[in-house]
């Protein structure tokens, strides 16, 4: 069986452990925690990058979430269950939307993170800012692309959707949509409605109170400590 590497709050790991229960796949799951240096230790050896999620099948790394979830969408879904569909050109449509959130949603909200957990004086408000624009700009074109659509790259839910929950989740908690943001608004609601994307937050939680944008998180999802 292939094991995960993973953490209940990574972002990238959400979108594996989305993936992993829509194509209906069993993993042994092991948590590590990137902050601890023994544990880093153990997954630089692993993987050459040091990176979470990282799958381990038949003692191969399979590195790069994007490339993790097509590996087991090709070695190990159940029959037919698929996110990224057979045709060619739905296929490139999907990994166009993968790589849209992955770059252009995904990595401007790690920025505000890492700038959260450096120590004040070494902050960079010049690259938040520029994570701020860039948010917004891609908040402006998932919206566009959502007119008459229910998930982001295809008809069905796909890679797409999984890479879209978690950077969607975290960045707003940064950076809240504004009202001309209406059906990337409604399109998030879908998502936090999907059984596996629902399990995730669930399982991330009691985790949440470590998120270092914690105070941007809705109260449905978090209530903070007072
Ligand atoms: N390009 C990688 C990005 C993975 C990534 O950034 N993972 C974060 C957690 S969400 C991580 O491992 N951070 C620890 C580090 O960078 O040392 C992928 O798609 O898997």
């Amino acid at each position: 069986m292939p094991a995960l590497y993973y953490h209940p709050l990574s972002s990238y790991c959400w979108k594996a452990l989305i993936a992993i229960k829509v194509l209906g796949v069993h993993v042994t799951l092991h948590a590590v925690n990137p902050g601890d240096a023994d544990e880093r230790a153990l997954l630089a050896k692993l993987s050459p990058f040091g990176k979470i999620p990282l799958l381990v099948d038949e003692d191969r790394p399979v590195l790069e979430t994007s490339i993790l979830i097509e590996h087991l969408q090709v070695r190990h879904a159940r029959s037919g269950a698929r996110l990224i569909p057979e045709e060619a050109a739905s296929a490139l449509d999907v990994r166009l939307w993968d790589r849209v959130m992955d770059q252009y949603v995904m990595t401007p909200m790690q920025t505000f993170t890492a700038d959260l957990l450096k120590p004040q004086e070494q902050r960079d408000p010049v690259a938040v800012d520029r994570a701020r624009s860039l948010l917004m700009t891609s908040y402006g074109v998932m919206d566009r692309q959502l007119e008459g659509r229910t998930w982001l790259a295809a008809e069905d839910f796909s890679l797409a959707d999984c890479a879209a929950a978690p950077a969607l989740f975290y960045a707003i908690a940064y950076v809240p949509l504004g009202v001309e943001h209406s059906r990337v608004a409604a399109y998030f609601e879908r998502l936090m409605e999907h059984p596996a994307i629902a399990g995730v937050i669930s399982d991330a939680q009691p985790f949440f109170k470590y998120f270092p944008g914690r105070a941007g998180l809705s109260r449905r999802f978090f209530e903070p400590e007072i």
